[in-house]
C-alpha cells in the first residue's frame, strides 16, 4: 500500500491532487504538508493527516517521513516562473534545494518520488513546435533552470542509487478550485473568472502567443498513472512530455465568447511574463508517454471551457 507524502499541498495541483489521491489510497495514508497553514484550505487539512514542513529543511521532511511511515514523496512545493524572475535567489533555494532534500530523504529511507517538471525546461534554442521528448534544454528563467537541473537530479538518483524518480513537463494548467501563484500561464486561469465576474479581461500576454496548456483533471490523472506505471516500461524518467492543447489569447477568448457573448477582452502586455511565454515551446510532442504508460488526455480547449465556466459560476455565486 501507498503512504504518500504530498509537499506544496496547499498549492494549485496539491490541494486538488491531495483529496484525489485520498480518495483513492484512503485519508490516513496520504499526508498533506506546506511550510503553513492558509485560509480556506481547511478541507485539506482536516480530511486527512496535515504536517508542517519546509522544504529547505531536510530534518522536517526525514521526520515527517519517518513519522508516517512514508514510501512515496510527491514533491510539488516550488516557486512558478513570473515570481521566480523577481527573486531568482528565492527560487534557486527553494526549488533546487528543496528537491535535493526530498531525494536525499527518498534514498535513506526507501521513498520513490514524483516531482512535476515544465515546459519551462525548455528554452529559445528548443524546437518551438511539436518539441521532442529528448531535444535541446536551454531554458532563460531561473525556475527553467531548476526545472531541468532537477530532472538531471532525479535520473541521477534513479541511477546512482536506485530511487524510484518519475515526473512529467506540466504545460500551463488551469483549475477552478485553487489560483496558480506567479506563473506565466496564470492568464489562462483569470481569464474565465474575469469573465465571470465582470464580462471583461485585460491580457498581461500578447495576441499570437501559443503555449501549451492542461485541464487539471487530466493533470491529476497523469501523476496518478505516471506514479502507477510499470516501471519495466519506462524508457524515460524525468521527465515527460504531455500534452493536451496548445492555444494563443484569441483562441481562448473566442471560445469563452462561444459561452458568454457579451464578454470582451483588450491587452496590456507584461514584458517580463511576455518574455518568458516567447522563450517556451508552443506545443510538445508528448509520443513517449503515450506509448510508455498510456498518458492520453480527455480535455480540449471547447471541453475544457464548458466545464471551467460552469464550476466557476457555481464556486462564484
Ligand atoms: C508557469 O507559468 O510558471 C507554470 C509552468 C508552465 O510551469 N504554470
Amino acid at each position: 500500500m501507498k503512504k504518500i507524502l504530498v509537499t506544496g499541498a496547499l498549492g494549485q495541483i496539491g490541494s486538488e491532487l491531495t483529496m484525489k489521491l485520498r480518495d483513492i489510497y484512503g485519508r490516513d495514508n496520504v499526508v498533506a504538508s506546506s511550510r503553513r497553514k492558509k485560509e480556506g484550505q481547511e478541507s485539506i487539512i482536516e480530511s486527512g493527516p496535515f504536517e508542517i514542513v519546509e522544504v529547505t529543511d531536510g530534518k522536517q521532511i526525514s521526520e515527517a517521513v519517518k513519522k508516517y511511515k512514508i514510501n512515496t514523496i510527491v514533491h510539488l512545493a516550488a516557486l512558478l516562473s513570473a515570481v521566480g524572475e523577481h527573486d531568482p535567489q528565492k527560487a534557486w533555494n527553494i526549488n533546487m534545494n528543496g528537491l535535493y532534500n526530498v531525494l536525499e530523504v527518498a534514498r535513506e529511507e526507501n521513498c520513490a518520488v514524483f516531482t512535476p517538471s515544465s515546459i519551462a525546461a525548455f528554452g529559445p534554442s528548443t524546437p518551438k513546435d511539436k518539441t521532442p521528448q529528448d531535444t535541446i534544454q536551454r531554458p532563460e528563467t531561473m525556475y527553467g533552470v531548476t526545472k531541468v537541473a532537477g530532472e538531471i537530479l532525479s535520473d541521477y538518483y534513479f541511477k546512482k542509487f536506485g530511487v524510484d524518480t518519475r515526473g512529467v513537463r506540466f504545460p500551463g494548467l488551469i483549475s477552478y478550485d485553487t489560483l496558480p501563484g506567479g506563473g506565466t500561464t496564470d492568464y489562462a486561469v483569470h481569464i474565465y473568472y474575469e469573465a465571470i465576474k465582470h464580462k471583461k479581461y485585460t491580457c498581461y500576454i500578447q495576441k499570437g502567443t501559443y503555449m501549451d496548456m492542461m485541464y487539471m483533471p487530466d493533470a491529476l490523472h497523469a501523476i496518478v498513472s505516471l506514479m502507477e506505471a510499470d516501471p519495466d516500461k519506462l524508457i524515460h524518467r524525468n521527465a515527460f512530455n504531455i500534452s493536451a492543447m496548445s492555444f494563443e489569447p484569441e483562441d481562448i477568448y473566442g471560445e469563452i465568447k462561444n459561452n458568454i457573448p457579451e464578454f470582451t477582452m483588450d491587452y496590456d502586455v507584461d514584458p517580463v511574463r511576455q518574455a518568458i511565454a516567447d522563450s517556451w515551446p508552443n506545443s510538445l510532442d508528448d509520443t513517449a508517454a503515450r506509448e510508455e504508460w498510456g498518458w492520453k488526455p480527455e480535455y480540449d480547449l471547447p471541453k475544457m471551457t464548458v466545464d471551467m465556466l460552469t464550476k466557476l459560476a457555481d464556486k462564484l455565486k
